[in-house]
Order: C-alpha cells, then sequence, then structure tokens
C-alpha cells in the first residue's frame, strides 16, 4: 500500500486507510525538516530551532497542504506540462515553512510574557530548556528561516508568479492581519467578564490567531500548483471551517482534556478567563455549533468535488480535527 503511495500520490484507488496515509505523509514531512535542521551555525541557535520544531506534534496543517496538493494536482497546469514534479515534492518546502511557523508561534506563546507555560508536545517548552532570551530568538529564526527556505527550496518548475503570491499570502496570515493580529486580541480580551464579548469576538480572535494559518494551508498549495481560482477558493474556504472547529475543538479539550494525553497544561484558559468557545457558549454550545461546521465541510467537500471518492483525504482530515483528544 505505501508503494502505490509512493509511485501514485494523486489516483488514489486503492483501499484508503487514514491512519497509515497519516503515518506515511508524516514521515516525508520527518524527514524532510530533519534534513533542514541538520546544521547551522550558531550551533546552540539551531538546537533550540530543532528541539521545537522536531518535535511532532499533529503535523495537521502539513497534512492539509499535503491534502490540497493532492486535491489539485491531476488537473493542474504543473501535472497536465507532465513536468515529472511529484505533487508532494512540490509543496514539501511550503509544508516545512509552515510547520516552522506554527512551531515559532507556540516557542512566543509559552514565553512567560505571554501564557508562561511549562509543557508543550509532552516536553518542557523552549524556554524552560534554553532560557527566554534564546526561544525568543529561535522563534525569530524559525520565523525568518520559513520564508527563506520556502523560496530557496521550492522546485524551479513551479510558477515564480505563484511564489510570490504565495509567499506574500504567508506573511499575511502570520503578520498584524492575521495570527499576530488574533493573538493581539486574544491578549486584550483575556480577563474579561464573559458579559464584554460574544460570539462574534471570539471568532475574530481565532480566526486570526489560528484560522488564517490553517486557511493559507489549504489555500497555499493549490495557489503554488496553478489550480483554477474557484478551486483555490473553495480550499480557503474550507480551510476557514477546518480552522474555526479545530479551535473550539481546542477549547472543549482544555475543558475535558488530560495533560497527559494533550501534552501540554489544560484548564489554562478558565484559570486566565479567555475568550473561548466555551466561555461564551457552554460546552454544549460548542458541541452542537462542531456539528455544524462538520456538515457545513462534509458539503463544500462533495460539492466542489476536492475529495477523490476511493481516498477521502480532506473528509477525513475535517474529522481528524473535531474528533481527537489531544
Ligand atoms: C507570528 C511573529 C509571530 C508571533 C506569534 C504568540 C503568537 C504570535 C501567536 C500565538 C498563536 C498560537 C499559539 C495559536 C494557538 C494555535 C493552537 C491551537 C495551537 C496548537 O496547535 P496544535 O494542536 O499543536 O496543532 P501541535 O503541537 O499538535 O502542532
Amino acid at each position: 500500500m505505501l508503494e502505490a503511495f509512493v509511485s501514485q500520490h494523486t489516483d488514489l484507488d486503492i483501499d484508503f486507510d487514514f491512519d497509515t496515509y497519516l503515518s506515511y505523509r508524516r514521515g516525508r514531512l520527518e524527514e524532510s525538516l530533519t534534513r533542514y535542521f541538520s546544521q547551522g551555525e550558531p550551533a546552540l541557535l539551531w538546537e533550540a530551532m530543532a528541539y521545537s520544531v522536531l518535535s511532532a506534534g499533529k503535523r495537521l496543517r502539513a497534512m492539509l497542504v499535503f491534502a490540497a496538493a493532492e486535491a489539485v494536482y491531476k488537473d493542474c497546469p504543473l501535472k497536465a506540462s507532465a513536468s515529472g514534479l511529484d505533487a508532494i515534492d512540490a509543496v514539501m518546502p511550503l509544508a516545512a515553512a509552515i510547520e516552522m511557523i506554527h512551531a515559532m508561534s507556540l516557542i512566543h506563546d509559552d514565553l512567560p510574557c505571554l501564557d508562561n507555560d511549562d509543557l508543550r508536545r509532552g516536553k518542557p517548552t523552549n524556554h524552560k530548556v534554553y532560557g527566554e532570551a534564546m526561544a525568543l530568538l529561535a522563534g525569530d529564526g524559525l520565523l525568518m528561516l520559513a520564508t527563506e527556505s520556502l523560496i530557496e527550496r521550492t522546485d524551479r518548475r513551479v510558477d515564480r508568479q505563484n511564489l510570490l503570491d504565495v509567499t506574500r499570502a504567508m506573511a499575511h496570515a502570520t503578520g498584524p492581519s492575521g495570527m499576530v493580529g488574533g493573538q493581539v486580541k486574544d491578549m486584550q480580551f483575556t480577563g474579561a467578564e464573559d458579559s464584554k464579548f460574544d460570539i462574534a469576538t471570539v471568532e475574530s480572535i481565532h480566526a486570526g490567531k489560528t484560522g488564517a494559518l490553517i486557511r493559507f494551508a489549504l489555500w497555499a498549495p493549490a495557489k503554488l500548483l496553478g489550480a483554477s481560482a474557484e478551486k483555490c477558493e473553495s480550499l480557503a474556504r474550507l480551510g476557514e471551517i477546518i480552522g474555526l472547529a479545530f479551535q473550539i475543538t481546542d477549547d472543549l479539550l482544555d475543558v475535558t482534556g488530560d495533560a497527559t494525553t494533550l501534552g501540554k497544561t489544560p484548564g489554562k484558559d478558565e484559570a486566565t478567563q479567555k475568550a473561548t468557545w466555551v466561555r461564551a457558549i457552554g460546552v454544549d454550545g460548542a458541541r452542537a455549533k462542531l456539528k455544524e461546521m462538520e456538515a457545513e465541510g462534509q458539503n463544500l467537500i462533495e460539492q466542489n468535488s476536492l475529495d477523490n471518492a476511493t481516498a477521502p483525504i480532506l473528509r477525513s482530515l475535517l474529522s481528524y480535527s473535531i474528533h481527537r483528544d489531544k
């Protein structure tokens, strides 16, 4: 079965097993990331960057990149021109860049000046191992390396204008209109009484803080491979749904999860009075909202024929982002 994935990334006419699919795709990502982080100077900075980026999380964002690439590749110009470029190879630097940005955001989020967390992915947080100053700089290093390596490592057969558009969109999703802006709103509403925020506030915090990068992870591979504007847009909309559903699940897990499974400290949202979905609409309300989002996502995938009938990768990733225990 794995051999079939190796030879036919886009035409999955084999029995689809989601766990096998995830483990194979994660394996390829880890191989590339390990290669990217095998050396560098100053050594301690590279060690601190590698500590976080190679410490395996769920790799959801990278999995979304691969799934979107597979969804569009058979109809896109690169495939049509028979360039010989494999869909996964074409988007690997993009998947790695997104994982670097995600890792940097976790390092900074865990710092004492923000969430002040000791545990991440089941290990001591970056600043607990390397100190605050090095953790700050490891985050800065990862942020810039993400851009540098995306531009440098993307195969020359990928259209340069598409690469430029994707690089610009990556900065947009990460910066003040995306992740950084969402984090600032999150800070501004932390500690607020329930009556001081509503669903629209929570949605806007999370659309920036978590949603922007997840939306980008589904839109960018389609853009990079030269897919139609309609395909890019429907994948972006799916990204918004998955981003929102993922964050609602995160808020629920903070209430219902345990530290060992989560690999991070639960109960922090309540302790710090964060503006979460659970505080806005309660546990039952959040679960009902998740059901709605899942149905909307499944419809979107079906109506836009985003999944191959024999390999429901996007449908499985949507469910995975909702029905997870960590
Ligand atoms: C981008 C310059 C710059 C600064 C970052 C700190 C900050 C500003 C933003 C915080 C972003 C953040 C940490 C959002 C939370 C997203 C979230 C739910 C993270 C957990 O993601 P998972 O569950 O983690 O995918 P794993 O460990 O599985 O990868």
